[in-house]
């Protein structure tokens, strides 16, 4: 099915970066729902295609045993959660993963690593040398490696990334509540590095930790003071995990989750919105609703990192059954 003409986004006038203050954030926020998601039509038609949604596949490269204590992740070294463990495999193991990925439809491969910061060595070395053979299949390359430092944000540019993916995950009030082992403002540190880097920033967070309301308006409108603007914001519904601090919570009302989209989807206009973990939970009718209310993008295939996705059969119905096709960046966009 034919999409809509695409939407110039540089005629577009866009909101600069800490234009939001809080008050206007909160009045945003609670509007009546479809107050709000109706503007946030609007505001997406403005600057992007409504025909189409981006597909990413994400690849764990080193999974579990990380020293972090983060509440919600099953990768954590401190939780019983037998999730299966590896280090890192070949680099021709992941090209492989990469290539039928792109198969399948995916423009944008997301390599993830367990681990609280990048650290010089041979590990690092191969996982530059992924990143290249990902970029060298034309797609979209996104890495997410926990905290590093300037030197290693340049090397990971030069390599080929064009986005590195590190979220706040909830407001700056409620973020040591959730994580013990590092602050809001370290991660605030590693985004700069990735900016002075010239890679574009993927920060996003997660909903249904126990975040109250006001918590949901201060991560947006943390959102909006990172500048330049996240390219990239992936909106996680909380998957609880048993045996972590945070496996017994209930499941987000996906209403929550289509009210923060449309709030971030008005106040960050630009950036690609990612409905990423999650989705199981979800009927279609709600990830719908999401999708009206500005999400355009969705991670894809049978497991994320450790929890279980839709599955490639299950999304490509729905997106027939919605008239979405897969968007394909530019060339020269990769
Ligand atoms: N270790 C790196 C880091 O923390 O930045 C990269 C991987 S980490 C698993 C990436 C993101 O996955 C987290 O920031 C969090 O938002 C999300 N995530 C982890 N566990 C989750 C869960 N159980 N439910 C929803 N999102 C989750
Ligand atoms: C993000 O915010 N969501 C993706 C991606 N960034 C790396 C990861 C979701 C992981 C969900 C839990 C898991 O599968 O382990
Ligand atoms: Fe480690 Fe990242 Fe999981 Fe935190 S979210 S425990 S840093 S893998």
């Amino acid at each position: 099915m034919m999409s809509t003409t695409a939407p110039n986004p540089s005629t577009q006038a866009k909101p600069a970066p800490g234009s939001w203050d809080r008050s206007a954030i909160e009045a945003l926020y609670t509007r009546p729902l479809l107050d709000l998601v109706f503007e946030a039509q609007q505001v997406h038609r403005r600057f992007h295609d409504p025909g189409k949604l981006q597909l990413c596949t994400l690849s764990n490269i080193k999974s579990g045993r990380c020293p972090e204590d983060c509440a919600y992740c099953p990768q954590s070294a401190r939780y019983d959660t037998g999730v299966d463990t590896w280090s890192l495999p070949e680099v021709s193991e992941i090209a492989a993963q990469a290539q039928a990925a792109k198969a399948a439809g995916s423009s944008r491969f997301c390599m993830g690593a367990a681990w609280r910061e990048v650290r010089d060595g041979a590990e690092f070395d191969r996982v530059i040398d992924m990143v290249k053979a990902v970029k060298a299949l034309d797609m979209e390359v996104c890495v997410t490696l926990g905290l590093l430092n300037q030197e290693q944000a340049q090397r990971l540019k030069a390599a080929g990334v064009k986005a590195y993916n590190h979220n706040i995950d909830t407001s700056p009030e409620y973020y040591e509540r959730i994580i013990s082992t590092r602050r809001f403002e370290d991660r605030l540190q590693t985004i700069a590095h990735v900016q002075a880097a010239g890679m574009e920033v993927c920060c996003g967070g997660i909903l249904g930790m126990g975040e109250t309301e006001a918590d949901r308006i201060g991560f947006v409108e943390a959102l909006t003071r990172i500048d330049p603007a996240p390219t990239s914001i992936p909106i996680n519904a909380l998957v609880p995990v048993t045996g972590t601090p945070l496996g017994e919570q209930a499941i987000v009302d996906p209403l929550d989750m289509v009210r923060t989209i449309a709030a971030v989807r008005i106040t960050v206009p630009t950036a690609n919105i990612r409905l990423s973990a999650g989705r199981t939970h979800m009927s279609d009718e709600a990830q719908t609703l999401c999708f009206m209310a500005g999400a355009n993008s969705i991670f894809t295939g049978d497991k994320l990192l450790t929890t279980d996705n839709p599955g490639t059969n299950h999304d490509q119905q729905l997106m027939a059954k919605l008239g979405l096709e897969p968007l394909t960046p530019e060339p020269q966009a990769l």
